[in-house]
């Protein structure tokens, strides 16, 4: 039976795919044995004896066999990342030196590390909280510089440090009212409606500090749902190929040819964008292009940006005049491509050809601005809050507003206190302070391994 909390865990940390180097990161209490097993110091060191946060240059054996020349690190507990003892082994890039070496760990007695345990033992250990943790997530996983900027800070601790002054606020309150319902005979600060709607002011400023500084976080984490929309054969298909500057999707003079979402990344202005390559809308009987239709239709609407695209050279058909009325306009970018053939009226419509690299460039611009015109501003001291996180702040605003609201209506303070309780129970969530196991198990699980 593994112990989930105790084995000594191992994973290898880099990514894959070819690189210069690989790391197999190890922790927990035999981290260190099942190191010198497999380890010859180039010196001929004894590893019993090896330093904390040294390096140690050596090769790794199987028995007899030489494996690879590598780098080993040893950090001892709990100066290290997950307050454990560490071994992280350095070795030769690529797949095959860095799988034998974790398979001759795993043979000596370490268990396979689980998508991001390594970071729930940090968490666990008491070294870093829950939203330090998701930063750790949200580095791996960072689309673009800013929103890298950002996962650090919070690595750091920018979030938690917030979170705790709120804390402490709510916890000064309710030392007021509980001294007041437990020792009222005893001569201490008392209790007024004023004091405590002054508290409950002043967590509830900061909580919207938090929320204003975060509202950009989808944006920053997923990037701006952009959708390309359109009938068939316009350039749909060709726009997102040039925004690219490759051949990801395959355009053919036929129409109908994009039958699947294609959905790719750009970054613009620092900026992430995601943009989404959909089947030409039209009329159809076909079953499979009518799927395609449907689906594109559904993601126009979920949309934070829909570039709608029409043909320069022909009119606009019944069905495009059908579905611009269906648009939400604020989020719309309307453009006419192939201006390199005929022009039809095109008055509002901003002009591109994509065969021959026209307007383009404006374009870009066009979203960048729409998108910094809108609710997405200058990501000045920012905070990105993943949905649990802002789910949970929201619930402490919630719990702070309907304390409010009973003291307007002069509710004793053994019914309001319920309500702050609850928001410190929200607040605390987000740190990681008051949640269940399982929840935890949930949150780590979709970290990737080795983190
Ligand atoms: N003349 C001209 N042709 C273009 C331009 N942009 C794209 N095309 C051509 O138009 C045809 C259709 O392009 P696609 O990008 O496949 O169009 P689509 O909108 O993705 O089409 P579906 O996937 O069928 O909905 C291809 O033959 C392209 O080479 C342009 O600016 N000018
Ligand atoms: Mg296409």
């Amino acid at each position: 039976m593994p112990n989930y909390d105790t084995d000594t865990i191992a994973a290898i940390s880099t990514g894959t795919g070819s690189a210069g180097i690989g790391i197999i990161r190890l922790s927990g209490n035999e981290a260190l044995n099942i190191a010198k097993n497999i380890f010859k110091s180039a010196t001929g060191k004894n590893l019993d004896l090896a330093e904390t946060q040294k390096l140690y240059y050596g090769h790794i054996y199987d028995n007899n066999n030489l494996i690879d020349e590598v780098l080993l690190t040893y950090m001892k507990g709990p100066h290290s990342y997950t307050a454990e003892d560490i071994v992280e082994i350095n070795c030769h890039g690529g797949i095959i030196p860095t799988r034998k070496i974790l398979e001759l760990i795993l043979e000596n007695g370490a268990r396979h590390a689980q998508p991001g345990e390594f970071t729930k033992r940090a968490f666990l250990n008491g070294r870093i909280d829950l939203t330090q943790a998701e930063s750790v997530m949200d580095i791996i996983s960072a689309k673009s510089e800013k929103a890298l900027e950002v996962s650090v800070n919070q690595l750091n601790g920018s979030l938690k440090n917030k979170l705790k002054e709120i804390d402490s606020i709510l916890i000064d309150l309710m030392v007021l009212i509980e001294s007041n319902l437990d020792y009222p005979e005893y001569d201490i600060e008392e209790i007024t409606n004023e004091k405590v709607k002054n508290y409950l002011n002043q967590a509830l400023k900061k909580i919207n500090k938090i929320l204003e500084q975060s509202k950009n976080s989808a944006v920053m984490r997923e990037g701006v749902k952009t959708v390309i929309l359109g009938k068939p054969n316009v350039g749909k298909s060709s726009l997102l190929n040039t925004f690219l500057n490759n051949e990801r999707a395959i355009v053919t003079e036929i129409p109908g040819t994009t039958r699947d979402i294609i959905e790719e990344s750009i970054i613009l202005d620092n900026i992430p964008f995601r943009i989404i390559d959909t089947a030409g809308i039209r009329e159809t009987e076909n079953k499979v292009e009518k799927i395609g239709v449907e689906k594109s239709l559904q993601f126009a609407k979920e949309a934070d940006l829909v570039l709608f695209l029409r043909d320069a050279s022909t009119n606009l058909t019944e069905d495009e005049k059908k579905i611009i009325k269906t648009l939400d306009h604020n989020k719309t970018i309307f453009i006419a491509n192939k201006i390199d053939l005929n022009n039809s009226e095109l008055n509002d419509w901003h002009q591109i050809s994509v065969k021959n690299d026209v307007g383009i460039e404006e374009l870009k611009k066009m979203m960048v601005n729409l998108v910094y015109s809108g609710d997405i501003e200058g990501t000045e001291n920012s905070l990105i809050l993943n949905e649990r996180q802002l789910s949970l702040l929201h619930n402490v605003k919630r719990n702070l507003l309907e304390a409010l609201t009973a003291l307007e209506h002069s509710v004793p303070e053994e019914l309001y206190a319920i309500n702050i309780n609850e928001a410190l129970d929200n607040l605390r969530a987000i740190t990681g302070e008051t949640l269940g196991t399982d929840v935890i198990d949930t949150i780590f699980e979709r970290f990737c391994i080795g983190k």
